[in-house]
């Protein structure tokens, strides 16, 4: 399942205690204080991963606990410190402290460890308490608590361009046509329900090698009430340099459905509605062969299924990406 939204709980573990010993031997009372430190508990990481595309695993769990450390013992033995445990989440996963609302990290380069929470640091036992004044100390200390936290974590996936149109305007056809990616595809609405990642080859011989698009559910009139499957995928194109804007040539009102797509747009935020854009006519192969030309300005054609006029929408959309 696709889940990008989640809060989950994490407690680093507690330092151990340090210990309140003293030496033993033979003949000798009461040896010099040997009581060792207690061990560090283990702190929580969260790290990045290409391999996760969703936050489920993570939401699953929803408790993570690190284990506290081992508690000092005689003979000046240091106690075991914990192991640290570490949370894959994917790229592009935004991580709010759930009770200030601040963001922690915003997860954007793989394998890279983030400290959420800190093991405590183990107590001193009373060999590492001796000093000039207190040659003898009576006490060791506890060990420190770790870090406890509420997480809002917020998955917004990294892609350079994505894709806009109403349920069956071609998305998916398209992502398909252009890139690795294999969405189901069908003639009835609302076949996509969750983001689909395409990486596509560059052609154009400016910025990199290649680059990603997003394909996102279909967008409806009042979408931003929460009809159709709502707004709440326009998250994961939020990151995006570049929106295409897809419209079916076959439609009664190919320019009205646009208007109701970018009010949509625009009632989401002024973010996506500043977006540079790519205004795409779908399905041009439908077309009467008298209407084939009649595409209006600042528009382009396409058939993601005969092919025809795909090449001209990928490189207006290179373009508009080598300027970003
Ligand atoms: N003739 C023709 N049919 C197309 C073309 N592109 C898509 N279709 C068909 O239109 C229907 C919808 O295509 P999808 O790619 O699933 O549309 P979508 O925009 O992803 O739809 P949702 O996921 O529901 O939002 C399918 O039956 C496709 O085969 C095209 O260029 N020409
Ligand atoms: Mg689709």
């Amino acid at each position: 399942m696709f889940i990008d939204e989640t809060k989950i709980e994490i407690k680093a573990g507690d330092g151990g205690n340090g210990c309140h010993s003293y030496e033993r031997m033979k003949y000798k009372p009461k040896g010099k204080p040997d009581g060792g430190d207690g061990g560090r508990g283990g702190s929580i990481y969260l790290v990045g991963s290409k391999q996760i595309h969703t936050l489920q695993d993570v939401a699953y769990r929803h408790r993570y606990k690190a284990e506290r450390g081992a508690h000092g013992k005689g003979k000046t033995q240091t106690g075991r410190s914990a192991e640290d445990v570490v949370i894959s989440i994917p790229l592009g996963t935004i991580v709010y402290d759930d009770d200030t609302g601040g963001i922690i990290l915003d997860c954007l380069d793989e394998n890279r460890r983030a400290l959420v929470a800190k093991g405590g640091r183990g107590g001193r036992g009373n060999a590492a308490l001796v000093s000039r004044n207190n040659p003898n100390p009576q006490f060791c200390e506890p060990g420190k608590l770790g870090e406890e936290k509420r997480l809002r974590l917020v998955l917004k996936v990294l892609a350079d361009v994505g894709l806009v149109g109403r349920p069956n305007a071609g998305k998916s056809t398209f992502i398909s046509r252009i890139s690795n990616a294999k969405p189901k595809i069908a003639d009835y609405p609302f076949t996509t329900k969750e983001p689909h990642l395409g990486i596509v080859k560059n052609n154009s011989g400016s910025f990199g090698s290649s680059y990603v698009v997003a394909d996102i559910p279909g967008l409806i009139e009042d979408c931003h009430k929460g009809k159709g499957m709502g707004i709440q995928f326009l998250k994961h194109i939020e990151r995006t340099s570049v929106l295409a804007i897809m419209v079916e040539s076959t439609s009664v009102d190919p320019l009205g459905d646009a208007d109701i797509l970018l009010n949509e747009l625009s009632r989401y935020s002024e973010l996506l509605a500043e977006k540079p854009k790519c205004y795409i006519m779908t399905k041009t192969d439908l077309l009467p062969d008298d209407e084939k030309n009649k595409i209006p300005d600042g528009w382009l054609g396409m058939s993601a299924v005969t092919g025809d006029g795909v090449d001209v929408v990928l490189r207006e959309i290179e373009g508009v990406l080598s300027h970003q």
